[in-house]
């Protein structure tokens, strides 16, 4: 990994993100081929995505609709501690999204006058869970469960038919979609399933949905820019991202080992260390070289751990550390230095912030209930993890009784004669006809 000093530095944020650079992907060609693929889609349905499929995936004449003893048999053949782990991250993230729902909360404004804010969930959902180089069923138990949480009642899942598994989904994702009571699931991946998911497919008996939500690759993300509009989707989610600060105390081993599993999701994964300690930079800088040289993705690693999207920060103090990542937004931040809860309270950009040794990335990846949908490419900046949130739409209920309205009735007819729309106050004083009058309701 480069090490690169800013050492008495001052550079503004801009500067700051020239400095490590995210891995330039090549999204503007993605958009163009994404939305001609959701465009056949949505045309041609069923005929489309087939012809995708022996395009993408070298499968043909599968099942694209996943008949129920697929699922059935998934879970019947999943290992057991594959599933009793499945089981805890579910109850996990279950317990934590339900805090992502809010009570509904009412404002009196005044006697009879009452407006509501209650969270309406969507009714329907279709989630995108990769199967390429990345095959999660965390993801499954990341997207499915705060829809379940938010109140959604119908949730469609797919996922790319696999040629080495008969065109079928992947078993463990199958087997993650029954164990969640997921029992309409599609063979069916990239761009192409977006689509579908978006624009609904007679054939398959696939009506459109609400939202979209999941990870995918670069063609996922632009499709689900592309269908934007149709549909509400997640923030994106692409190459995996962690910055850690650490100080003096850290330990570098464990530095190093956090470091080297995100990068060894992808080539483009980003693993940045800031720090203040030339001692640690060094410390941390060998130690992943012992340890990247020994994990089983190695390749990948070295590749994520080589690309200019990755380095090791050297910073004047703890407070250039945290502005440094204030600035970088990272999905995931890691905090290993003294005082790492008052260090946290003070990182505001982030998608989602491990505090201390014992809180590695990991752990969010499976079992610390929090969700591992988190937004990318320093969208940390102003946009969410995916939660229950993610499925709902505040709404307002307005519940106004006669003498709350006579109350503003005079206030809305100069509003509306100001604007030229003088029906609009005539809709309020039809309501009070043959009165004398504003009436004193003091
Ligand atoms: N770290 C990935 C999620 C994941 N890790 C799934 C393992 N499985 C992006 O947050
Ligand atoms: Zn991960």
């Amino acid at each position: 990994m480069r090490t690169i000093d800013l050492r008495g530095r001052s550079l503004r944020v801009a500067e700051l993100l020239a400095v490590v650079p995210r891995a330039a992907e090549a999204r503007a060609t993605a958009l163009h081929v994404a939305a001609e693929i959701v465009e056949d889609v949505r045309v041609r349905g069923e005929e489309a995505l087939r012809e995708q499929a022996g395009r993408f995936d070298r499968v043909t004449d599968h099942a694209i609709r996943v008949p129920a003893d697929h699922i059935a048999d998934a879970v019947a053949s999943l290992d057991p501690e594959v599933r009793a782990a499945l089981e805890e991250a579910i109850r996990r993230v279950r317990e934590a999204s339900a805090a992502q729902v809010p009570a509904p909360r009412t404002t009196e404004l005044g006697p009879g006058a009452r407006v509501t804010q209650r969270w309406q969930p969507v009714s329907r959902v279709g989630v995108y869970v990769p199967g390429g180089k990345a095959v999660y069923p965390s993801s499954v138990v990341m997207n499915v469960v705060p829809a379940q949480v938010a109140g959604v009642r119908s949730v469609a899942l797919a996922s790319p038919a696999q040629a080495d598994h008969d065109g079928r989904v992947h078993p463990t994702i199958l087997a993650a979609a029954g164990l969640l009571g997921v029992d309409e699931v599609y063979a069916m991946g990239g761009a192409g399933a977006i689509g579908a998911l978006a624009h609904g497919v007679p054939s398959l008996g696939l009506d459109p949905v609400d939202v979209v939500s999941g990870p995918g690759n670069n063609f996922v993300a632009a499709a689900k820019r592309a269908v934007a509009g149709v549909v509400g989707t997640d923030s994106e989610a692409g190459a995996t991202e962690i910055l850690i600060i650490a100080d003096d105390t850290a330990d570098p081993r464990l530095v190093a080992y956090d470091l080297v599993s995100q990068a060894e999701h992808d080539e483009q994964a980003s693993a940045v260390l800031v720090t203040p300690s030339a001692r640690l930079a060094e410390a941390v800088a060998a130690e992943v070289e012992r340890v990247g040289s020994a994990t089983r993705h190695r390749e990948r690693v070295a590749a994520a751990l080589a690309g200019e999207q990755s380095a090791i920060v050297l910073v004047d103090d703890l407070d250039a550390a945290e502005s440094f990542s204030n600035a970088y937004a990272p999905e995931h931040l890691e905090i290993h230095v003294a005082d790492a809860a008052a260090s946290a309270a003070r990182c505001t950009s982030a998608g989602a912030v491990f505090v201390g040794s014992y809180a590695p990335v990991s752990l969010g990846d499976y079992l610390a209930g929090s969700n591992h949908v988190l937004p990318t490419g320093g969208q940390a900046r102003y946009a969410a993890g995916l939660g229950s949130h993610t499925f709902l739409r505040p709404q307002q209920v307005i519940e106004y009784d006669r003498a709350a309205l006579a109350q503003v009735r005079d206030g809305i007819v100069a509003l509306a004669e100001a604007e030229a729309l003088p029906a609009h106050g005539e809709a309020i004083t039809a309501r009070f006809a043959g009165d004398q009058g504003p009436q004193d309701l003091s």
